[in-house]
């Protein structure tokens, strides 16, 4: 028998904007080249596709399109990397996603959309064995800097995208301890850069060895 070879480990960062995720996903990337390991950094939206430039132009208020038409483009930008993202997996690599399904989710139903709608176009999307949410209110958030001009950088916004979060984060926990599959992990983001890259690297360290079961799917 052949020894049975370990996958990459899929972990995604979500968060509310400004929280760090970009910064905490550099950070790590970094980390684990310095030791060897094999990562990829994969970012949503990926605004490098034809998809991903529409939505670009729409977060940039350059362009107005229905909700749920965004919210359709959003989920297509991830349809369009899965195949890849599950090579990239079963190659042994580590997928390290800056934003995912979650973020979608979020952002959609705080503008009004239902929930179960705006989850559905994510179903069975290769599932996260990692997630850590980057917890901050967003009247922390909004010192980093002040929010930027885009679309939904906006603190009433935020308040609503934060509440989507907390709801996901029960039930995605309640999901993965049923499935016996999977991690989410609420990370206090109002701390200092290195307090926060700490904490994630503890969550994180167990991952870096590869999986042994199949990749999930959503949800
Ligand atoms: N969206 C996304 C949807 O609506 N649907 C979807 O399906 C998806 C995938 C763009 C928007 O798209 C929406 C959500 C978003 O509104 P984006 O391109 O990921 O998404 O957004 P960005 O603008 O790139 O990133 P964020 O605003 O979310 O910021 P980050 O990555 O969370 O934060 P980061 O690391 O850039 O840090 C922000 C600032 O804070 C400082 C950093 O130095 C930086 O200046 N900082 C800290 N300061 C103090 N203490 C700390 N611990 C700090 N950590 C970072
Ligand atoms: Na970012």
């Amino acid at each position: 028998m052949s020894s049975s070879k370990k996958r990459g480990a899929f972990i995604v960062i979500e968060g509310l904007d400004r929280s760090g995720k970009s910064t905490q996903a550099a950070t790590l990337v970094e980390r684990l080249q310095a030791k060897h390991i094999a990562v990829q950094l994969q970012k949503f939206p990926d605004r490098t596709t034809t998809i991903g430039r529409m939505i670009d132009s729409y977060l940039r208020s350059e362009s107005d399109l229905d909700d749920h038409t965004i919210h359709l483009l959003f989920s297509a930008n991830r349809w369009e990397l899965a195949t890849s993202i599950e090579e990239t997996l079963n190659a042994g690599t580590i997928i390290l996603c800056d934003r995912y399904a979650f973020s979608g989710i979020a952002f959609s139903a705080s503008k009004g959309l239902p929930f179960e709608w705006c989850r559905a176009p994510d179903v069975s999307l290769p599932a996260p064995d990692l997630i850590l949410f980057l917890d901050i209110t967003p009247e922390k958030a909004k010192e980093r800097g002040g929010y930027g001009e885009e679309r939904y950088e906006k603190e009433e916004t935020q308040r609503k995208v934060r509440q989507i979060f907390g709801r996901m984060a029960e039930e995605t926990a309640a999901q993965y301890e049923k499935s016996n599959h999977g991690r989410w992990v609420t990370i206090d983001a109002s701390q200092s850069l290195e307090a926060v890259t700490a904490d994630i690297w503890k969550v994180v360290e167990p991952f870096v060895e590869g999986l042994s079961g199949p990749i999930h799917r959503l949800w």
